[in-house]
């Protein structure tokens, strides 16, 4: 069984995050190590919320780790608290890294055009160098904005984005995945560029006129799940969009939905169907 190792924080109301990638990849033949940052009592998208942090606690844990002789067949950061995290997770890599470990960095510091409260400009360069060591990226079009210094467009065309992928990629990346890609009226997906072979792919799902918090967390975790189980990379990410999509339309139709995050617990049993066919047809 593979064994994927995921940085990020535990959120332990919200769905995001911990509490998302642990549920997504282990239903997905996937074994999933945490190394949990910092503990909050939610998201950062309610008021009030309590944070401890546990940077303190990545080296030992990881040192204990490497004395029991532990590998991993991918590492993959989410949302880091700080920049110390992020230097912190840069030496986990080297610690870990071997000719076959999948490196897969999910930026989480921007949306809709904006930084996080917690995050700024200095941060932003920061995740820039971390996606420069990783095999595969996935920001959304804020956060390769932030990290390429191009402006940010509510209305683009593929040029655009391929622009943005050309960039990110000349950080260091070798695949960049930009997730959120509108490139018609009605549609929303995603579009991928492979440095290694000049490969560009492009999917797109219908629109569903909703925006909710995890689901950025939730199309990484099937990615790299799917990345995990042997399947091509444009299959993960078409596995990971239509994954999420349907996501949102159960949890749309939901009449006591959460404002907090999706309903990812009601579709786990699609995504495993879903997963069965696309390794079929590999
Ligand atoms: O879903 C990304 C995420 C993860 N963890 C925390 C967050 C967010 C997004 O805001 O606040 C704590």
């Amino acid at each position: 069984m593979k064994r994927i190792l995921t940085i990020q924080d535990i959120s332990c109301l919200g769905k995001c995050s911990v509490t998302v990638a642990l549920p997504v990849i282990s239903a997905m033949g996937v074994e999933t190590v945490i190394l949990p940052t910092a503990v909050l009592s939610t998201h950062t998208m309610f008021q009030n919320f309590t944070v401890k942090d546990l940077t303190d606690q990545l080296v030992p844990i990881t040192e204990h780790w490497k004395s029991q002789g532990i590998r991993f067949d991918a590492i993959y950061t989410g949302y880091l608290g700080s920049a110390e995290e992020i230097g912190l997770a840069k030496r986990i890599f080297s610690d870990f890294r071997s000719e076959d470990t999948l490196i897969f960095v999910d930026p989480v510091m921007a949306d809709n055009g904006k930084l996080y409260a917690a995050f700024d400009e200095s941060y932003a360069a920061l995740n820039a160098t971390l996606c420069g060591q990783a095999d595969v990226i996935v920001p959304n079009i804020t956060e390769a904005c932030f990290m390429t210094g191009m402006p940010y467009r509510e209305t683009y065309d593929r040029a655009y984005i391929e622009q943005l992928m050309q960039r990110l990629t000349a950080l260091g990346a070798k695949v960049t995945v930009i997730t959120g890609v509108s490139l018609s009226e009605g549609k929303t997906g995603v579009m991928g560029y492979d440095s290694r072979n000049g490969e560009t792919f492009v999917y797109q799902n219908d629109r569903v006129n909703a925006s909710y918090h995890g689901t950025g967390d939730i199309f990484s975790s099937v990615c790299v799940g799917g990345l995990m189980r042997g399947l091509p990379l444009p299959k993960a990410m078409e596995l990971a969009a239509d994954y999420t999509a349907d996501t949102i339309r159960a949890t749309l139709a939901n009449p006591r939905k959460p404002w907090y995050g999706v309903d990812f617990e009601a579709t786990l049993p699609r995504l495993i169907r879903a997963l069965e066919q696309a390794e079929a047809e590999v």
